[in-house]
């Protein structure tokens, strides 16, 4: 989205730092300074940032990371240990006891909020971590957790982490196969999961979807189930456990286990170009000190702020922006259980006035979506509070961006485009509210420890100076970079560092401006985005060649005034099917169950053949082309094996915005 005005806003000059941010957290002289200093000799900056979380045993070596494609390692404070949990919670009780770590607002206004305290956040995590040995979890043992936004979310991660657990969370919104999936593939000891969920007045069958996916699991994997609303669900015994009337029981005391510094946290499974989703494998340090540092820089978050993310704890920005950053720093997180149009496009900012939100976080597909209601819906509440807003996901059009500051930050909150990705844990490009001038839809500069660089695409050399374009990848490691792939660093190494030698790939194209601004122009590869949600195409194409009637699917993304990108399909029916309406019908009901709702095809094609070379390799240029209504420019079809088959999609497409 950002490349279609990219042009004129990149002209236009920049937004100035707003009035109030003189004493920002990192001033601009602050930025230049550090930043330098972090290039200039990493293993001193680190060194001394390592500082800000509390060791059990403190480090004495800093940086041990190597991007060599055969030899890639990546340690950071490899010598250290720690307790992610004892960082979160138990180091801010002689502090901050009493003060409220959580603020859980549901799904219905009419439903009272929780406020929960660092005290009772120890209370509910040690029970929880004590249910979860009681179960024979042990440190090392994996734990899924599929689980709406709800206070139990968190006090699961924290709870695994105590013991030191690796906990993988599985989106609320992946159906029962996706869940069975990630559950064999990391062999999760459990699943901690809810009766049912709410979310925008309508009730997902959670337990019921994870008694699906059990089916297709080993008998031994327990299922600690939350009640929380209480809806009737079927009961396993022996398998099923109550974890609330379990917790009530259990004991409130857990000591904290020493992990090791690059002791995996957690993994997260996401979507690549190829094959199925990887398990992305954070580590305990370093993640928790990048997570930790990027969330108090780039909002500005001081002592008493209330800080709000939007995010689900399915995604990375969870992870790091609801749960761990915030909670390490001693902050007040919102968690907030809903949708932002229920019950009506003022949501949001009803929950920004109750709760006097001074960081708000949410992503460009939101506001988007908020923005086509009116600005009536916020200028009905009174958003004094905000300070700083924050975009995560996509790139933001400088449409979405202009409202955005407008009529919710009133042109006095900076805004801060945060570029990173599942595998990178935290903020690597973005602008910081008293120290970065910001451009709408630019995501602006590096943060601290973090060197970009632009290469060609074909050829990966090193484009030098200002003004240029080509393909994003990162020089040199940072804390919280992702240190394997679960069970498979070979598939780490070539995802991320065969492509181009000695750089950390990221899969994104980026422009840096005449003023050395990065703009991130979106994927490269066959991944999209829909919705700030990556989706690997070939993921949906699996789906729907699983399907009886389909003999062949391509997937590719297309402009989509929402969500940023649609899903658009082209799909090839078996011999003698009749492509109907109700056959369209069936197969995205089809991919909603095999993968979720989030994977539904906005389009589908009938494409009696597909573009293809000689030697039977899909040209999905040409399918793009056509997708995006854009097909004047087809660029060299010479190779195709039949060119005809072109002429038919193009008479046929479906998308003739
Ligand atoms: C945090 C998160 C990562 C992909 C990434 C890029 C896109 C994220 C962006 C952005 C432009 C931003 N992306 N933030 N593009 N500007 N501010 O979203 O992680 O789900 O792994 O997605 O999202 O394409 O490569 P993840």
């Amino acid at each position: 989205m950002a490349g279609k005005d990219q042009g004129t806003a990149e002209a236009a000059s920049k937004h100035p730092i707003p009035p109030g941010f003189e004493n920002a957290l990192v001033s601009p002289e602050a930025y230049k300074e550090m930043y330098a200093a972090s290039m200039a000799d990493p293993d001193a900056f680190w060194g001394e940032q390592g500082k800000r979380i509390d060791w059990i045993k403190p480090y004495t070596k800093v940086k041990n990371t190597n991007f060599n494609f055969g030899e890639v390692s990546i340690k950071w404070f490899e010598d250290g240990e720690l307790n992610v949990a004892a960082n979160c919670i138990d180091r801010h009780l002689a502090t901050r006891g009493d003060q409220v770590a959580i603020i859980w607002e549901p799904d219905g206004p009419e439903t009272p909020a929780k406020h929960i305290t660092y005290r009772e956040l120890h209370d509910k995590v040690c029970r929880m971590a004590n249910v979860l040995k009681d179960q024979g979890i042990q440190r090392g043992d994996r734990v899924v957790i599929y689980l709406p936004m709800i206070p139990e979310a968190a006090y699961a991660m924290l709870a695994c982490a105590r013991i030191g657990a690796i906990h993988s969370i599985v989106f609320a919104g992946f159906s029962p196969d996706a869940l069975a999936n990630r559950i064999n593939d990391s062999e999760a000891k459990a699943v901690i999961t809810a009766d049912t969920a709410p979310r925008g007045g309508r009730r997902t069958p959670l337990k019921a979807n994870a008694d699906a996916a059990l089916l297709h699991c080993k008998d031994s994997v327990r299922c600690l189930v939350v009640k929380h609303t209480g809806d009737q669900t079927t009961w396993t015994e022996g398998r099923d456990i109550d974890v609330l009337a379990l917790m009530g029981a259990a004991s409130a005391d857990c000591p904290a286990e020493a992990m090791n510094a690059e002791d995996p946290l957690f993994i997260l499974y996401t979507s690549g170009s190829t094959g199925k989703p990887k398990g992305v494998v954070h580590s305990s340090g370093g993640y928790l000190v990048y997570a930790s540092m990027t969330q108090q820089m780039t909002f500005d978050y001081k002592d008493g702020d209330i800080f709000w993310c939007t995010a689900d704890v399915g995604w990375v920005t969870g992870h790091s922006y609801i749960v761990y950053g915030p909670l390490a720093n001693g902050a007040t997180t919102v968690m907030f259980e809903g949708v932002p149009t229920y019950p009506d496009a003022g949501r949001f900012w009803a929950v920004c006035e109750k709760h006097k939100v001074n960081q708000f976080y949410t992503a460009p597909t939101a506001i988007r979506a908020l923005m086509g209601q009116g600005p009536e819906w916020v200028e009905k509440y009174d958003l004094s509070s905000l300070r700083v807003l924050g975009s995560v996901g996509e790139p933001i059009n400088p449409e979405a961006w202009v409202w955005y500051d407008k009529h919710v930050g009133k042109g006095r909150c900076p805004i801060v485009d945060t570029f990173w990705q599942t595998e990178t844990g935290g903020h690597m490009i973005t602008s910081l509210p008293g120290a970065i001038e910001t451009k709408p839809g630019a995501a602006t500069l590096p943060f601290f420890g973090v060197k970009p660089v632009v290469l060609t695409a074909e050829g990966g050399q090193v484009v030098e100076g200002n003004g240029v374009d080509g393909v994003l990848c990162i020089g040199d490691s940072w804390p919280g970079q992702m240190r394997t792939v679960w069970g498979d660093h070979q598939r780490f190494q070539e995802t991320y560092f065969q492509q181009y030698k000695g750089y950390y790939f990221t899969g994104d194209g980026c422009r840096r401006d005449e003023d050395g601004y990065y703009w991130i122009t979106g994927r490269v590869d066959d991944v999209i985005n829909v919705s700030g949600h990556r989706m690997g195409t070939a993921e949906v194409e699996s789906a729907l060649v699983a399907h009886a009637k389909v003999a062949e699917a391509a997937v590719v993304g297309y402009p989509h005034e929402i969500k940023g990108q649609g899903i658009y399909a082209y799909v090839t029916l078996m011999n003698g099917v009749e492509p109907t309406e109700d056959l369209r019908k069936e197969l995205v009901k089809w991919v909603r169950t095999e993968i979720g709702p989030i994977a539904s095809p906005d389009l589908i094609q009938w494409a009696p053949g597909l573009p293809k070379t000689r030697s039977g390799k899909i040209m999905r240029r040409i399918l793009r082309k056509i997708a995006e209504n854009d097909f004047g420019a087809l660029g060299d079809t010479s190779t195709l094996a039949d060119p005809s088959v072109v002429d038919d999609l193009i008479d046929n497409r479906m998308n003739r915005g």
